[in-house]
């Protein structure tokens, strides 16, 4: 057999650049390059393997955790066909990668991390940032990662490497398992040689299969969908992820379903469709939670069905609603015990249309659906049209990037208020323009995540839409942008304070508590019951300017639309500034999220929620399984 003597960090490193994926036909490498930021866990052996590799591209980043948003970003844009590398020194470097693989395998986008880990040897222990254990030597931090990734491994010897290797990779290529995968490297065991099978080493495409679902269970569904008089479609993530857009809108259009959108899922079907009726559940407009409300059957398509999209269960309240989920994974096809058709999104649609050839819903839904969408896009443009003083309203400030934004354009948030107006209010025009990261909705990801999807797509301007407490948190990727060339528009809505989490708090009776950016006065943080605080001389525009970027400081909706105009000639990244207003919020329409209020309080208002809350929770559905309701002609 031949072979090559390599260290193992060089065989990692060979490895990653050989491997392709290929669907429908189009072949691609499967790593665009390695995201890292050396110490001594890494700098000698993955480092070094970099350094010889030029051809495997090498990034810097400042944070471990967002060069890891960044890589499930472009991951994400890609459709998960393409992804980075992402190396780490050992302890901080290699925990700072955690929430970020969290994030990664929650929205199942594939990420391979390569954090350092403490030397096999042992012999010099404990070394720098070695936390140690009195009761077991096989334990390092870098055990956090196993319950946030989807495959992880400990290489302690150079030759390990043969099996991890085409493990690591059939997790990641895999639609159906795929999220972080964690490959801990041990200091010393990377710099160690190995005679390594030159085959190793050769190109190697994996396939990404479009899986098709059993036929007898795709008839089953077929004879539901005849039986039902008011189904509904839920588009997910893997819609996009398939890239089942058209085949979605082809069978939407023959059949007169309705779609409502998850957040992963939005953009599955244009805005402008007669037929959808846009973001569904907890931050889901009039029009989606209605015909949830009364749906008999739900089509879910590529979705995990979380709280958000379900409205902690009580979204579907018809006393027989049935599920049938399409998913390329078991685990999701099988929730809210439905008819599973496990396979490809795009696949299964192409199969189950001509199983439903000349059935349609009836006109009178058709027409209650269209109906429900022309009123929600007057409600959009409601919301678009308010001109708030002093300060400016989420919704127009929405309104305005939308409309005035290219319409090939990227949207880029995660958390804060924005997710909820942005899933309600954005006017999708093509499947990848809203990137949205709600899985684990993960402040700092936002400008980060914005950084991947441009690297994904540069030829497409990407407003990423941050609050100031985002900012805050994680915000030094501007600095790489700029090192690299690659232009964001970041609009920074700062409203000195959480916005989302003080609504959610006054909600709870509780007054908005430790969620506003202000001195505290007579020993406590204040409140929302305080209308007089003294500002913080933090100057966020400052900021962003420091890092590099060019900065348009607005008062006005004028300014704004004119920032957002100079923005587009301006070929670095560029942060227009705006204040909003914390308490002039878009509504819920008739959708409610299960946050438990205190059992014993000595508050009134606490009290009082309380009560909501125990009735609203009382509709709360449990979804055992549509077997015990088949009929005779399923
Ligand atoms: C890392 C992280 N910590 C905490 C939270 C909980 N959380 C959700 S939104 C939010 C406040 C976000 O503030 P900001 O970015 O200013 O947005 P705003 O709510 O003002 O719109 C917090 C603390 C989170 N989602 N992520
Ligand atoms: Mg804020």
């Amino acid at each position: 057999m031949k072979t090559v003597r390599l260290t193992a960090a060089q065989a990692v490193i060979k490895y990653l650049k050989n491997q392709y994926v290929e669907r429908d036909d189009r072949l691609q490498p499967f790593f665009a390059g390695c995201f890292g930021i050396f110490g001594h866990g890494n700098v000698a052996g993955i480092g070094q393997a970099l350094q010889q590799e030029l051809d495997f591209r090498y990034y810097q980043s400042r944070n471990e955790q967002a060069m890891v948003h960044t890589s499930a970003a472009y991951a994400k844009a890609k459709n998960r066909l393409q992804t980075f590398a992402c190396t780490s020194s050992i302890g901080p470097g290699a925990t700072n990668m955690v929430t970020g693989a969290a994030v990664a395998t929650i929205n199942r986008l594939p990420v391979l991390l390569l954090p350092g880990d403490l030397f096999a040897r042992r012999n010099v222990s404990p070394v720098l940032q070695q936390v140690e254990s009195e009761h077991s030597q096989d334990v390092s931090a870098n055990d956090c990662f196993r319950p946030v990734s989807r495959y992880w491994d400990r290489i302690n010897r150079p030759d390990q490497l043969l099996t991890a290797l085409p493990e690591a990779m059939r997790v990641l290529a895999s639609p159906s398992d795929t999220g972080a995968v964690t490959l801990s490297l041990p200091q010393d065991v990377q710099t160690e040689a190995f005679e390594y099978p030159a085959q190793l080493l050769e190109p190697r495409t994996w396939r990404v299969a479009r899986n098709r679902p059993d036929r007898q269970l795709l008839r089953q569904a077929a004879r539901w969908i005849r039986q039902s008089e008011k189904p509904m479609i839920v588009a997910g993530g893997g819609v996009i992820y398939s890239e089942a857009a058209e085949a979605l809108a082809d069978f939407v259009d023959r059949t007169g379903i309705p779609v409502g959108e998850t957040m992963a899922g939005k953009g599955s079907l244009r805005f402008d469709h007669p037929l959808n009726a846009g973001a569904t559940g907890v931050t889901g407009t009039l029009a989606a939670n209605r015909i949830a409300r009364e749906a008999d059957l739900v089509i879910g398509i590529g979705t995990r069905y979380s709280d958000f999209t379900t409205a902690s269960k009580t979204a579907f309240q018809h006393s027989g609603v049935r599920f049938i989920n399409i998913n390329v994974a078991e685990f999701d096809a099988f929730k809210h015990g439905a008819l599973a058709l496990v396979g490809d999104a795009r696949a299964t649609l192409a199969e189950l249309l001509p199983a439903l050839e000349g059935w349609s819903v009836d006109p009178d839904y058709r027409a209650h659906v269209r109906k429900l969408h022309d009123e929600w896009e007057a409600e959009v443009d409601r919301i678009y049209a308010v001109r708030h003083k002093p300060l400016l309203s989420q919704g127009e400030l929405i309104g305005a990037v939308n409309e005035l934004g290219d319409a090939d354009s990227v949207m880029v948030c995660a958390a804060g208020s924005l997710p909820g107006d942005l899933h309600k209010l954005w006017r999708a025009r093509h499947p990848k323009q809203f990137h949205m990261e709600y899985g684990y909705s993960t402040m700092g990801y936002e400008i980060a995540g914005g950084l991947g999807v441009k690297m994904a797509d540069p030829g497409r301007e990407v407003y990423v839409l941050v609050g100031d407490g985002s900012y805050l948190m994680l915000s030094a990727e501007i600095v790489t942008s700029i090192q690299e060339g690659y232009k964001l528009t970041i609009v920074l809505m700062d409203n000195h304070g959480f916005k989302s989490i003080g609504g959610l708090s006054r909600s709870l009776g509780q007054d908005g508590f430790g969620t506003r950016y202000a001195y505290p006065a007579d020993g406590a943080l204040p409140g929302d019951g305080v209308s007089r605080t003294e500002p913080l001389p933090v100057d966020l525009a400052a900021n962003a300017e420091s890092l590099g970027a060019h900065v348009l400081r607005c008062d006005t909706f004028e300014d704004v639309t004119s920032a957002l105009e100079t923005a587009r000639g301006i070929d670095r990244t560029t942060v227009i500034y705006v204040e909003n207003d914390r308490y002039e919020s878009v509504p819920s329409y008739e959708s409610w999220w299960d946050v438990p209020v205190a059992e014993v309080n000595e508050n009134d208002a606490v009290a009082h929620a309380r009560r909501e809350w125990e009735q609203m929770r009382a509709n709360e559905r449990y979804f055992p399984g549509s077997e015990s309701r088949r009929t005779a002609d399923d």
